[in-house]
């Protein structure tokens, strides 16, 4: 049995039907259905014994203790995450809420429960924290990837307040032992991830003729990574990590956001024609992010040394398969938009 907080959400649903595909081994997982949490990215799950879900927050210690008391996991997965840094430019209360406060309280009550393990039990146990590659700050254009050993320069409140949770990981790991492990992963991008991200925004966008919003030049780099990559990264860093250790996913694909929404727009060109044009037309300069950061870029070398993980999908496997889910996703992409999912899973659960 493993423990996922945050399994509703993007790569949490991605991470938990990736599991549950591979293995028989159950998983609890509990999310606080935020407006990013959606029962409908499990609804194939339903009825499926091996996924236990529970509506609850991570900062609830005595949900957290009773949980983790019931079901006996053997490891954490903590993806749970305020994880927009728009949202926290305009609101970083619920980032520090969750991110900050919400890490320390499961940490906490971790490890309350490690330590009423027995010593073999307590010796393979994991808690394994799901962070970012925005922790080490901004790169300029010749500028060395980001190794485990950077320092961290975090520069916005969604950055700021994954940063300080990481060094609660780090700090419960040196003082008390908790056998942690961190994972700092670049941009993901696949199904099920909500419109406001980059990739999906675009491409919902796109298929509704409306405008595609770059921010600033569009010159700000990212390194991509697809989802499934990355759930696979945690899976083999879950099995094989080293306690204390922290690992850097990414997926050497570093490109320009303008590139990127230029891709996107030249598939749904071939795959879904717009008799208006070229879905190009479409892209408008906005304001820019403010303080926005100019480019990550990842070295993810000792994952490969150490664990032998490398991405699978190339840049362009990738897109096209994210293109092809949400051409084939509409409604879930109206249902999320118009905040439908939520009807949608109190008809089909009874409560969000
Ligand atoms: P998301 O916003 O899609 O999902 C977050 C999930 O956490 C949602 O289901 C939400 O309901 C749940 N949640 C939020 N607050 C909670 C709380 N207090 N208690 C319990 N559940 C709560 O995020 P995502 O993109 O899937 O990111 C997951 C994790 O991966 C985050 O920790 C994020 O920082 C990290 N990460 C994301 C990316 C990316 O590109 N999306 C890249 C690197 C790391
Ligand atoms: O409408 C837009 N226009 C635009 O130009 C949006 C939403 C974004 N952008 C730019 C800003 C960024 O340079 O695209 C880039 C990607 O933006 P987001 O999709 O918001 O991602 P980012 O800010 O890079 O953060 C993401 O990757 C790291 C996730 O949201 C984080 O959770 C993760 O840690």
């Amino acid at each position: 049995m493993i423990l996922v907080t945050g399994g509703a959400g993007f790569i949490g649903a991605n991470f938990v039907l990736d599991w549950l595909g591979q293995t028989d081994e159950p998983v609890v997982n509990l999310d606080a259905l935020t407006y990013a949490g959606n029962r409908e990215n499990l609804a194939s799950l339903a009825g499926d014994a091996r996924h236990v879900f529970v509506h609850g927050d991570i900062c609830d210690r005595a949900l957290l203790d009773r949980l983790l008391a019931e079901h006996h996991p053997r490891a954490i997965v903590h993806f749970a995450a305020e994880s927009h840094v728009d949202r926290s430019i305009h609101g970083p209360a619920a980032f520090v809420r969750t991110n900050v406060e919400g890490t320390f309280t499961l940490l906490e009550a971790a490890r309350a429960y490690w330590l009423g393990l027995d010593s073999d039990a307590k010796a393979g146990f994991r808690f394994l924290h799901v962070s970012t590659d925005e922790v080490y700050g901004s790169l300029g254009p010749t500028d060395p990837a980001f190794t485990e050993t950077k320092g961290f320069e975090p520069n916005s409140p969604y950055s700021a307040s994954k940063a300080a949770s990481d060094h609660l990981v780090r700090a419960w790991h040196h003082t008390y032992g908790l056998p942690v492990v961190t994972t700092n992963c670049s941009n993901n991008y696949g199904p099920y991830q909500f419109p406001e991200k980059l990739i999906p925004l675009m491409i919902a966008n796109a298929l509704a003729g409306k405008p595609l919003p770059v921010y600033g030049d569009g010159q700000n780099v990212r390194d991509w990574l697809y989802v499934g990559d990355h759930c696979a990264a945690i899976r083999e860093v879950l099995a094989r990590g080293r306690a204390g250790e922290t690992y850097n996913v990414g997926g050497w694909n570093e490109k320009p956001n303008l590139d990127i929404v230029h891709t996107v727009c030249t598939l749904l060109d071939e795959l879904r024609p717009d008799p208006a044009g070229p879905h190009a037309r479409l892209i408008t300069y906005v304001a820019d992010r403010p303080g926005h950061d100019r480019r990550y870029a990842i070295d993810a070398r000792k994952i490969e040394r150490e664990l032998g993980w490398r991405p699978v999908e190339t840049f362009e496997s990738g897109i096209r398969k994210t293109i092809a889910w949400y051409l084939d996703h509409q409604d879930w992409v109206a249902h999320v938009q118009s905040g439908a999912y939520r009807e949608w899973v109190d008809r089909n659960y009874g409560q969000r």
